[in-house]
């Protein structure tokens, strides 16, 4: 069990299409209220996100994706809430950056030198292939190595480049079947061993729908609103292989359910 205590990045989707939150933040205000809702429940990270990613997603034309996002990272950076920006442009990442974000949550891994050149953390996930066609047929000869061999090179060359901090995440969901899902999170220690910090983002994702609905026996996968235990569990696995951080829709449940795995928050009594 890993002694670090884990970080919790809080998904802030201000998109009208996002798989399981998309149209609840379109308007600036809630979305600010609900990314201070999000720190008071414990989340370290705000991750501000203007391009809906899910499978199928069309891609957002740049001017849009800078009016979703920047008010609403200014409005959290200024109240200091330490907030991330989701995103593949580097026009966003910088306008983000202009307006307080203090990391760079990167679903492309391209980045990385705009990162360094900011000054500010990066992370690399991986992706196989682009939003629009990317679960249409994913395939992999050995996915954990595949992924980890894409990250640590995207990595090296931000670091290289001067990046202050680089993440890596295998992009649960991006390009990969239930079953590479599986795998990346069973072998996350490959992960982890090569020495950046990990994060990992499991919460509501399509996978969790089919593994719950089989459980139960249903025809049909559990729908978005319905993966907190599924999300949950995911995230007490990743965090107890060695992830420093999970990114997730559902704070506070988050929060406690990682604190249970916290040994050193036992009172010495009742150890
Ligand atoms: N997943 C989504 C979007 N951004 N960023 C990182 N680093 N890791 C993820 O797994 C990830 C991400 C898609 O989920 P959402 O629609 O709930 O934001």
């Amino acid at each position: 069990m890993h002694v670090v205590r884990p970080l919790v990045m809080g998904i802030l989707n201000v998109t009208p299409d996002s798989f399981s939150d998309g149209g609840s933040f379109t308007d600036p205000a809630a979305a600010v209220a609900h990314g201070h809702a999000m720190v008071a429940e414990g989340a370290d990270w705000v991750d501000v996100g203007g391009e809906s990613t899910r499978p199928g997603a069309q891609p957002v034309p740049e001017d849009e994706e800078l009016r979703r996002v920047v008010p609403v990272v200014s409005a959290l950076a200024e109240a200091g809430v330490a907030v991330s920006v989701d995103t593949r442009k580097e026009a966003v990442a910088r306008a983000a950056v202009a307006a307080g974000a203090q990391m760079v949550n990167d679903v492309s891994a391209s980045l990385g030198p705009v990162a360094a050149e900011l000054g500010v953390a990066w992370v690399a996930m991986h992706a196989q292939g682009e939003p629009a066609t990317m679960q249409l047929d994913p395939r992999y000869d050995d996915v954990v190595t595949e992924v980890r061999d894409h990250l640590v090179a995207r990595a090296a060359e931000a670091l290289a480049a001067g990046a202050p901090e680089v993440w890596i995440d295998p992009g649960i969901g991006f390009g990969k079947t239930a079953a590479h899902n599986l795998t990346l999170l069973a072998h996350l220690e490959a992960l982890v061993a090569t020495g950046h910090p990990v994060l990992v983002g499991t919460s509501r994702k399509a996978f969790l729908g089919l593994l719950l609905g089989r459980a139960d026996g249903a025809a049909e996968p559990v729908p978005a609103h319905d993966r907190l235990e599924g999300s949950l569990a995911t995230a007490a696995w990743a965090v107890a292989q060695g992830a420093r951080m999970v990114r997730v829709h559902d704070v506070a449940a988050t929060v406690e359910c990682l604190r249970a795995l916290d040994h050193q928050s036992v009172p010495e009594a009742a150890a």
